[in-house]
């Protein structure tokens, strides 16, 4: 089958009209006009589009050129990936097949990553035709790469000749003693070269990495996975040096170290952070850059919006029985995108309309400070509630306060209605959804059944089903400011289960 070249949908879609990018963060609200055009519909950039758009990757880079006390080969990097899956490797030529067939079913997918499942720069020659073949084919589609940063400093310039806007360097160290507990060795140069002095050369290679794509314009996320009693205390610092450097974003991830996923760290105990820990630790370097908050750790083949996984509609003998009319498709994707667009423009107004009202009404009520609420969310995307509290297997945790709300991530759970009695290690769906919900008071949801109920509120967790189909964050501030009339936010809040 001859594959068609995708038409460049975003610009007659609308494209990023004046500020309809950005987050509930207020960083990410006063971003240049070029920049908000590379990160209006990026899902991982924009807090806001990841409620929109959405993510494939394609995975096409099995070698790796280190190796990480968090990694088992027989997964996915966890640089960017979740261990604990294996993707179906692929040739480039498969690997652009499926890209146009899911963009062609997908028409929310709006970026292409590579991210796995070893280093996509250790696996130049495939990384580059893949991506060539996408640049030509499908101009619209966005190009991401997610790299440990070894060889990043020598395929800088090959990755700026596919207009490839989005790098992430996963870097957890700037310090190569903290390194030499991450990293056992490293190949360079044909050699393995192993503990502090490999840490060093690769800490080095990432920092030059890092410059050399700010100099020439491109957006740089870091990622860091944060490992109790290892990097947790050098972060911040980390934060610090690669915001310094012009690093846009900032995405420190919780360490998976489960024993059954074989990987040193899972070997010898080494544990991940609690919910708490990280949201402290994101705080603390969320003075000095943008955070981001809504990482949901993908498979290195993970399609869909985030924390969705359709890969298994696109396995390679489903998409050659697939009877796709591309032309007809690309028109739906810019008619989708459109919509899209309109909608998070009339959000922007909205937005603004509302910031200039408060301002306005700031000077004649001045409202007392009151404390902070953690409310939970059942969603299925699209920025508002309208997930079931069965069906959920992931809630999105925000925080109200008196001075807005604000997104605080993700918390995973099994959803209540699939998860029978137990979930195979003695706890039941609802015991796992009540320990993500921990420190939450409220969950609004677009529906929730009687037998949830009692044990939530036993557990100091308002369920709420009044807000279907509203967005979010207006959902949140109606129920803060309930909770303020009824005098609520006066009193502590109740006693709660701590979260394992
Ligand atoms: Fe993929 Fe990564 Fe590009 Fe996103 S994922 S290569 S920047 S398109 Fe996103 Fe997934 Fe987190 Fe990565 S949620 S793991 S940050
Ligand atoms: Fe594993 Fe990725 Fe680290 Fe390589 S860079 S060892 S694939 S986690």
């Amino acid at each position: 089958m001859e594959l068609p070249v995708l038409n460049n949908v975003a610009p007659d879609a609308g494209g990023c009209s004046a500020g309809s990018c950005g987050s509930t963060d207020d960083q990410m609200g006063h971003l240049p006009e070029h920049i908000r055009e590379k990160v209006f519909n990026h899902p991982c950039y924009s807090e806001e589009a990841h409620h929109y758009f959405a993510r494939m990757h394609v995975a096409v880079a099995p070698a790796c050129n280190i190796q990480c006390h968090y990694c088992n080969r027989k997964y996915d990097c966890a640089n960017e990936s979740r261990p604990g899956v294996v993707s179906e490797l692929h040739h480039p030529v498969q690997a652009v097949k499926k890209v146009l067939a899911v963009a062609a079913t997908i028409p929310q997918m709006t970026v292409l990553g590579i991210a796995g499942p070893g280093d996509p720069l250790a696996n130049p020659e495939r990384t580059f035709e893949t991506f060539r073949m996408l640049s030509e084919q499908a101009p619209d589609i966005k190009l991401c790469v997610s790299t440990n940063g070894l060889s990043l400093p020598e395929h800088v310039d090959e990755l700026t000749k596919y207009n490839i806007d989005h790098v992430t360097i996963t870097i957890n160290c700037v310090d190569p003693e903290v390194g030499a507990k991450i990293y056992p060795w490293i190949f360079w140069k044909n050699k393995r070269i192993k503990g502090r002095e490999g840490a060093a050369i690769l800490i080095e290679q990432q920092q030059k990495g890092l410059e050399m794509l700010v100099a020439r314009g491109i957006l740089v996320k870091v990622n860091s996975v944060l490992i109790p009693g290892v990097n947790d205390k050098h972060l911040a610092e980390v934060s610090k040096i690669v915001k310094a450097k012009g690093a846009f974003l900032h995405n420190v991830m919780p360490l998976i170290s489960e024993a059954e996923h074989g990987t040193f760290y899972g070997m010898t105990g080494q544990r991940g952070p609690t919910n708490e820990e990280l949201q402290i630790l994101q705080d603390e370097c969320s003075g000095d850059m943008n955070m981001m908050r809504h990482c949901r750790q993908c498979r290195a083949d993970a399609v869909g919006l985030l924390g969705e996984d359709r890969g298994d509609e696109f396995t390679m003998d489903k998409i050659d029985a697939m009877d796709i009319n591309y032309p007809e498709a690309m028109k739906m994707r810019a008619e989708v995108h459109a919509a899209i667009n309109e909608e998070l423009e009339s959000k922007r107004i909205a937005r603004e309309n509302k910031v200039q009202l408060v301002s306005i009404e700031g000077l004649k009520v001045n409202k007392p400070e009151t404390r902070p609420v953690l409310m939970a969310i059942a969603t299925k995307g699209g920025g508002i509630i309208n997930e079931h509290f069965g069906h959920a297997s992931e809630f999105l945790i925000y925080e109200a306060s008196s001075i807005g709300v604000r997104f605080i991530g993700h918390r995973k759970t099994v959803a209540y209605c699939e998860g029978g009695d137990t979930c195979g290690d003695d706890e039941s769906a609802l015991d796992k959804s009540l320990k993500a919900l921990s420190g939450c008071e409220v969950v609004l949801c677009s529906k929730i059944g009687f037998e949830p109920w009692g044990p939530l509120e036993a557990a100091g967790i308002q369920p709420n089903g009044e807000y279907a189909m509203e967005p979010i964050e207006d959902a949140i501030l109606a129920v803060y400011e309930e909770m303020r009339t009824n005098g609520k936010l006066d009193a502590k809040p109740a006693e709660q289960q701590k979260v394992a």
